[in-house]
């Protein structure tokens, strides 16, 4: 039995995940007076960076300081980010000193795996079992079990046969791997593939990259940060919360108001050009806010970066493979540390899989259709997840009649705000489909989702509400909601893992909230309005 585990006990708050919104969930409803217990299944705290260690893996947002939580002044005041950039170890090793900080570990069950959910109506509590026997109560379930925590496996043929190492970005080693005087193929090139590639070049003794679809990346314009710079970013930081919260994003950004119909082709290249020196996500944040909804726009931004991977990219040919033929952005757009350059290496051979697609594995080596047999030692696979809504279904919590979340979720999410379930009472997602999730940055959205709940919690007590769940029109009303901002952009055009076209089988639809920090608007005017769209059963 991992220490810690105590097989039985009736809880307020049950918490599935000990990453970032489950630490912040730890922390928040202990601070309201409720009983807590936490589970993760890794051996600590930090979820996506405990398991994503993979070479090149970094914060790929607007970066530190300001992906970090803001529910405590003391942190930005004690921990000193290196980079703009952060290196996963050093966003893992703040959240380490978070978890000892506040205490965090001692309510979390770690190396436990959550394995049944289960909702009892006549007592109106969750019964939580684990797969080390563990049984417990509650009377409210947070899944915090990520939205980018199911590994996506690919299928081809002979792959289990393949006898040298494998390793995926998503669930990657403690021990160091070894690429020393090895041949590695790197299947995908999302965020983890791209940003592993380049690691992996300066080491291995040939590299493989094995793309299904040619990207858009950017420079991360990562930087070393300067002790001037942390206290000025501390002097800052009333003023940048606020910021935060009032920008779509959740990122300290004003609002950007340049749309680039209202420029010249020339002006909008020459501004591109400036934004590519700059790097980080500032081509979306300070480029233009209409490249994602007129294919002008887009066409404009895209032409640009493809001509980016012609000027670095030396080999025409490689260069060739490499262009995008999708909307830039309906992609989760990527911020890249010398992944281009590294097509100029001897070492690293591009194989495009729509030319020259993957017949079999064999024990040593993968075999294509043209370029035939390519031998290696080693198959990484930065083949993404089943996101947002896959790790919920491998719960899949049994609510009300015993309904499972299988049952209801089989053509779409059903779901309200993207927190709540009809016929799941007192269980919350975060960072769910139907939320902003990934379009958010994630530690503010789930401070802020978790603030939601516990306020939520609050009047249910003070009403003598014992369960809570949302109506079916609500959920319908909520899924068209997503569905017509979603459907006035171009983002469903594109095949990704937002719209579920990377699992097989998977429902095909666009289910994250677009809206941005209108989302926050909305929620609060849902619980403003004394929760219109629930229904309640009193306390039995
Ligand atoms: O996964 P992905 P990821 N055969 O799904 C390909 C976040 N993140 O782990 O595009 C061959 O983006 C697939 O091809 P296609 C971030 O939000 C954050 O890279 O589906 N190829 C694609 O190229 C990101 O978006 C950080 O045609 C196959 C790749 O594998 C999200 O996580 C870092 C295949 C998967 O790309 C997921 O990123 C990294 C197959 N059978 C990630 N199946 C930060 O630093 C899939 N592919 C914060």
């Amino acid at each position: 039995m991992p220490s810690g585990s105590e097989q039985t006990g009736n809880y307020d708050v049950v918490i599935i995940g000990g990453g970032v919104s489950g630490m912040y969930a730890v922390h928040h409803f202990r601070e309201m007076g409720l009983s807590v217990r936490a589970y993760d299944g890794a051996s600590d705290v930090g979820g996506t960076w405990w398991y994503n260690r993979y070479p090149g893996a970094r914060v790929d947002g607007p970066g530190s300081p300001y992906y970090c939580f803001t529910f405590s002044d003391d942190l930005m005041e004690e921990w000193d980010w290196d980079e703009t950039q952060s290196e996963g170890k050093d966003v893992l090793a703040y959240l380490e000193y978070v978890a000892s900080k506040f205490d965090l570990r001692k309510d979390i069950q770690f190396e436990t795996w959550v394995e049944d959910v289960e909702y009892d109506e006549a007592t109106q509590r969750w019964t939580i079992g684990t797969n080390r026997g563990d049984r417990v109560t509650a009377r409210f379930v947070i899944c915090a079990s990520g939205a980018l925590s199911t590994q996506n496996m690919p299928n081809y043929e002979g792959i289990q046969d393949f006898a040298g190492e494998v390793y995926h970005t998503g669930n990657w080693p403690r021990e160091e791997v070894s690429f020393e005087g090895k041949r590695v193929a790197v299947m995908g090139t999302g965020s983890s593939g791209i940003q592993a590639i380049p690691e992996i070049a300066k080491i291995a003794d040939h590299v493989t990259v094995l793309q299904r679809t040619a990207q858009f990346a950017f420079p991360a314009g990562n930087r070393s940060l300067t002790e001037e710079d942390r206290q000025n970013a501390r002097k800052a930081w009333e003023e940048t919360k606020a910021m935060m919260v009032a920008h779509p994003g959740g990122f300290p950004h004003k609002g950007n108001e340049l749309a680039a119909l209202d420029f010249t082709e020339e002006e909008r290249q020459a501004h591109f050009e400036k934004l590519w020196k700059i790097g980080s996500f500032h081509f979306f944040l300070n480029g233009y806010n209409d490249v994602a909804t007129s294919e002008e726009a887009n066409a404009s931004m895209s032409n640009f970066v493809r001509g980016k991977i012609r000027e670095i990219v030396k080999d025409p040919e490689t260069a060739d493979k490499l262009m995008p033929d999708h909307y830039v952005m309906t992609k989760r757009p990527i911020l890249e540390n010398g992944y281009w350059h590294a097509y100029n290496r001897d070492n690293v051979e591009l194989v495009d899989l729509r030319e020259d697609g993957i017949e079999r594995f064999t024990e040593n080596s993968v075999v294509t259709a043209t370029s035939g047999e390519h031998p290696i030692d080693m198959l990484v696979l930065a083949t993404g997840f089943d996101a947002i809504s896959g790790t919920l279904l491998k719960l899949n919590p049994k609510g009300r009649g015993g309904v499972s979340l299988k049952d209801r979720w089989t053509e779409r999410f059903h779901n309200f705000m993207g927190m709540t379930i009809k016929d799941f009472p007192n269980l919350f997602m975060i960072h769910g489909p139907g939320s902003p999730g990934v379009f958010y940055n994630m530690p503010l959205g789930a401070e802020r989702q978790m603030g939601w709940i516990g306020e939520f919690i609050q009047f249910l007590e003070k009403n003598g509400h014992g369960a809570a769940e949302p109506t079916a029109e609500s959920e319908e009303a909520w899924g068209n909601e997503v569905q017509g901002i979603a459907n006035a952009t171009l983002f469903p055009k594109t095949d990704s893992w937002w719209t579920g076209a990377n699992v097989e089988g998977k429902p095909r639809y666009f289910s994250a909230y677009l809206g941005g920090g209108i989302y926050y608007m909305r929620i609060a005017d849902i619980a403003a309005r004394d929760y219109d769209g629930y229904t309640f059963e009193p306390t039995k």
